[in-house]
């Protein structure tokens, strides 16, 4: 039996600054078009679809960053996408900035910011929200950096974990579906903790930089995409899953941004990937019972996993040194 889903990556080019929602969401809009016409039943957007990944702009009064963030979905200007969504049959995985007016750890209600995902039934019933668990870079104005990625002073660090849920999507009555938001990729306990729930469908979405500004040496810029796309295959492979990881791409106010959206299999292979740095929508057919195969044979976890060898896994956050070792007296 196969289980057949045709999903897309709607890369999108750079959104500047000056440009407002109206003008990505248009470009959201043509997509689902294109995509409608090339049979895609699920599309995946980037990280911050609807404006410019404003965390490389510093605001000392954080409030004033509040014009980035979404209070309400679907809003006047997000409409457009719920009416094609509906229009077309298409479910949809949207990121975006969300203030959430809710209680803290200590029971206050108060304004919160999240780097959040949501998929979105082509009834525009959210069917899950994810909101992002590793934020990079730092919380104040840095002099020295060339570029600021302020991820940590606009956002808190997700509150949901690594949720999964299984809905239906296409043709399909059911389609366990988890998502990542762009450097969660690079940490393999985030994708092990969906691949725990049997997750089928990872959708993810992206801002990365062509070049790391700040890699001291860490990373040649020609090893940008290796790294990315090392994850993301490694990340499928392991938990034997589909992944749609999708960029936004291209020169934006100033920065630019690598790309390589990709389709990938449970066997890590790239089915299909994106050569453009611009609007670009890449489209592949998923048979979701190959992820059956991985889950059955080298990845069965019930059968394999040690977890009384993983402790270190949840109860240590940083390295420690190991003992060092002693020869033996003479
Ligand atoms: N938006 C991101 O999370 N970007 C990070 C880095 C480059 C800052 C990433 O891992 O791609």
């Amino acid at each position: 039996m196969s289980r057949n889903i045709t999903v897309a990556a709607a890369q999108l080019g750079p959104i500047q600054k000056a440009e407002g929602r109206d003008v990505a969401v248009g470009r959201m809009v043509r997509l689902l078009e294109h995509a409608h016409r090339r049979g895609a039943q699920v599309v995946v957007f980037p990280e911050l679809a609807l404006t410019t990944f404003f965390p490389r702009w510093y605001h000392e009064d954080r409030a004033e960053a509040d014009r980035w963030f979404e209070e309400t979905l679907p809003s006047p200007a997000t409409q457009p996408l719920f009416d094609a969504i509906r229009k077309y049959g298409i479910t949809i995985q949207l990121g975006y900035g969300e203030i959430a007016n809710e209680a803290d750890d200590t029971g206050v209600v108060r304004r919160r910011h999240f780097n959040t995902s949501v998929v979105i039934a082509p009834s525009g019933d959210i069917i899950l929200k994810y909101r992002k668990v590793h934020l990079p870079g730092h919380v104040e104005y840095a002099p020295t950096r060339t570029v600021q990625h302020l991820e940590k002073r606009y956002f808190e660090v997700g509150n949901l974990g690594f949720p999964v849920v299984r809905a239906p999507a296409g043709d399909l009555d059911g389609v366990n579906m988890g998502m990542l938001i762009c450097n969660d990729r690079r940490w393999p306990e985030a994708w092990r903790v969906l691949g725990l729930q049997q997750v089928e469908l990872v959708m993810l979405g992206y801002n990365t930089p062509s070049l790391n500004m700040e890699n001291r040496g860490f990373e040649a810029h020609h090893l940008r995409v290796i790294h990315s796309q090392l994850s993301i295959q490694a990340g499928c492979y392991q938990n034997s899953c589909f992944a749609v990881a999708v960029a936004k791409a291209g020169t934006e106010d100033g920065h630019e941004l690598f790309g390589h959206s990709v389709i990938v299999n449970p066997q890590g292979e790239i089915m299909a990937q994106a050569t453009s740095w611009s609007d670009e929508l890449i489209v592949a057919d998923c048979d979701l019972d190959m992820c059956q195969l991985g889950r059955s044979t080298i990845f069965n976890f019930e059968a394999h996993r040690r977890v009384e060898a993983y402790r270190r896994i949840t109860e240590q956050t940083g390295s420690v040194a190991p003992p060092v070792w002693t020869p033996p007296a003479a």
